[in-house]
C-alpha cells in the first residue's frame, strides 16, 4: 500500500516535469528566451569589487606657459628697461587724463574734456556742469583759455555773443563786455551773414562766427581766492 502511494507521487512528479519541459520547448521554438518560462526572480547579492582596470591613454598637451626667464644679461637688461618704460607710460597716461584741459587765472579755473560742439551744445554742457562758457575779462584769462586750445590743438568757443542785441557783445551773465581782443577787421558778420558767436583762434585773437559752427568747448568755474 505504501509502495503504491510512493509510486503515485513519483508518477505525478514525472508528469509535472514533463509538461513544464514541453511548455518551455514550445516557447523556445517561438523565439522567446527560456527566462520567459517563469516569473523573473529577485536580484542577486551585489558582487565583489572587480580588479583595477588598465592605465588610460596620456592626455592632450597643456596651453603654453608664460615666457621663460632670460637666458643672458642682455635679455635681463632689456626686460628691466621695458618694465620701467611701461610704468612711466602708465603714469603719464594717467597724468594727462586728469590734467589735460585745465588752466587757472586768478579766481577762475577753465576746464575742457576736448569735446567740440555748437554754441548751444557748449552752453548746455557748461551750465550743466555748474559753470559757464569761458569768457575772458582780461589778457591773463585770455591766455589761460588759449593754453587749453593749444593742449588739444583746436580753436575754442567763447561765451561772449551778440545774440540778444546785434552789435553789442555780452558775457554769459548778460553783462556788456569791456575787455576785447578782436583780430584785425573782426567782427565782420562775414558775407553779410549774422555771426553772433565768438571763437578764440590759436593766435589768441577773437573772430565772430555763426553759432552753428562746432568749436572746442571750454567752461569756466569761479573759485575762491586764497
Ligand atoms: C573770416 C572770418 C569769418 C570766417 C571766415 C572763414 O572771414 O571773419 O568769420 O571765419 O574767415
Ligand atoms: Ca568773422
Amino acid at each position: 500500500m505504501k509502495a503504491l502511494r510512493v509510486f503515485g507521487v513519483l508518477l505525478l512528479h514525472v508528469a509535472l516535469v514533463m509538461s513544464s519541459t514541453q511548455i518551455c520547448q514550445d516557447v523556445e521554438k517561438s523565439g522567446c528566451s527560456i527566462i520567459t518560462c517563469g516569473a523573473p526572480g529577485k536580484d542577486g547579492e551585489k558582487g565583489e569589487k572587480g580588479e583595477r582596470g588598465i592605465i588610460g591613454l596620456p592626455g592632450f598637451p597643456g596651453h603654453p606657459g608664460p615666457p621663460g626667464d632670460c637666458k643672458d644679461s642682455v635679455c635681463e637688461d632689456l626686460q628691466s628697461k621695458l618694465k620701467a618704460l611701461e610704468g612711466q607710460l602708465k603714469a603719464q597716461q594717467t597724468e594727462s587724463f586728469f590734467f589735460k584741459g585745465r588752466a587757472r587765472s586768478s579766481d577762475k579755473i577753465f576746464l575742457s574734456d576736448g569735446d567740440q560742439g555748437n554754441f548751444n551744445e557748449a552752453k548746455a554742457r557748461c551750465t550743466n556742469a555748474g559753470g559757464q562758457m569761458a569768457s575772458p575779462r582780461n589778457s591773463d584769462e585770455n591766455k589761460a583759455i588759449l593754453s587749453i586750445n593749444k593742449q588739444y590743438g583746436f580753436v575754442s568757443y567763447l561765451g561772449i555773443n551778440e545774440l540778444e542785441t546785434p552789435g553789442i557783445y555780452r558775457d554769459p551773465s548778460n553783462e556788456v563786455i569791456s575787455y576785447t581782443n578782436w583780430k584785425e577787421n573782426e567782427p565782420n558778420n562775414y558775407q553779410g551773414i549774422q555771426e553772433n558767436c565768438v571763437e578764440l583762434q590759436n593766435t589768441g585773437k577773437w573772430n565772430d562766427i555763426v553759432c552753428e559752427a562746432k568749436r572746442l568747448i571750454i567752461c569756466e568755474f569761479f573759485i575762491s581766492r586764497g
